[in-house]
């Protein structure tokens, strides 16, 4: 199949993709959550969740395996860098209690993901340390043993998760294709330069394209 993505067309087999939602946690989507804690407007990653529910319904039609992530510790923050916990300055730590139990700790409220979108009992969650979903993780061998060759993303935030993601990927030799508007930033400015970013010196780290241009593809009307 072909998707007439940016910067070029990407061709990919639907029997070797996989889908990676990123992050679409309640501490960072809902209001009253972490996130908001931040002074983050919300309501603007709560924008992509329609449009992320139609894309991970297309690929569960086309029988695309959906992965989802979840950005959280251990409770006893064994596997959270203090670099990571002390840096800035903000009033709610990793660990602390917040508006939705302990802050991005595994099982907490906040740490799930957002009721919308959440996974059907077959699909893999990987709880990830880091901002990569392949560091600390087992998600290189889960998409060896699927075989998979070509990853779509999806997810928050653009610039922080979903890139860092995207270019462990590329590192790995994933074709990397990112639907535009199933993922978002606090910082539009910072959305719209993390496209530019993949899609530059053609495709340096992978392609971006609308969902419902990802969802035509998966079902051409000549099918
Ligand atoms: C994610 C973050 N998921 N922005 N985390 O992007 O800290």
């Amino acid at each position: 199949m072909k998707i007439d993505a940016q910067p070029f067309e990407l061709e990919f087999d639907p029997a070797t993709t996989a889908l990676i939602i990123i992050d679409m946690q309640r501490d960072f989507i809902e209001p009253g959550g972490f996130g908001a804690s931040l002074g983050n407007d919300v309501s603007l990653l709560q924008a992509i969740v329609p449009a992320t529910a139609r894309l991970i319904e297309g690929c569960r039609a086309t029988g695309i395996p959906v992965i989802h992530t979840r950005e959280c510790h251990r409770p006893d923050l064994s596997d959270c860098p203090p670099a990571k916990r002390s840096r800035g300055n903000p009033s709610l730590r990793i660990g602390d209690p917040g508006p939705m139990g302990r802050v991005l700790i595994a099982g907490e409220p906040g740490a799930g993901i957002i009721p919308k979108l959440s996974p059907l009992p077959a699909e893999k969650v990987v709880d990830k340390p880091g901002k990569g979903a392949f560091y600390a993780t087992d998600l290189g061998e889960h998409l060896a043993g699927l075989g998979t060759r070509t990853l779509i993303f999806a997810g928050v935030t653009t610039e922080v998760c979903v890139q860092t993601t995207m270019r462990e990927a590329n590192d790995r030799g994933f074709e990397c294709l990112l639907a535009e508007d199933a993922t978002e930033s606090y910082f539009p400015e910072f959305k719209r330069a993390a496209l530019q970013m993949i899609r530059a010196q053609g495709a340096i780290v992978g392609w971006t394209a609308p969902v419902d241009m990802i969802l035509d593809a998966f079902a051409p009307i000549d099918a």
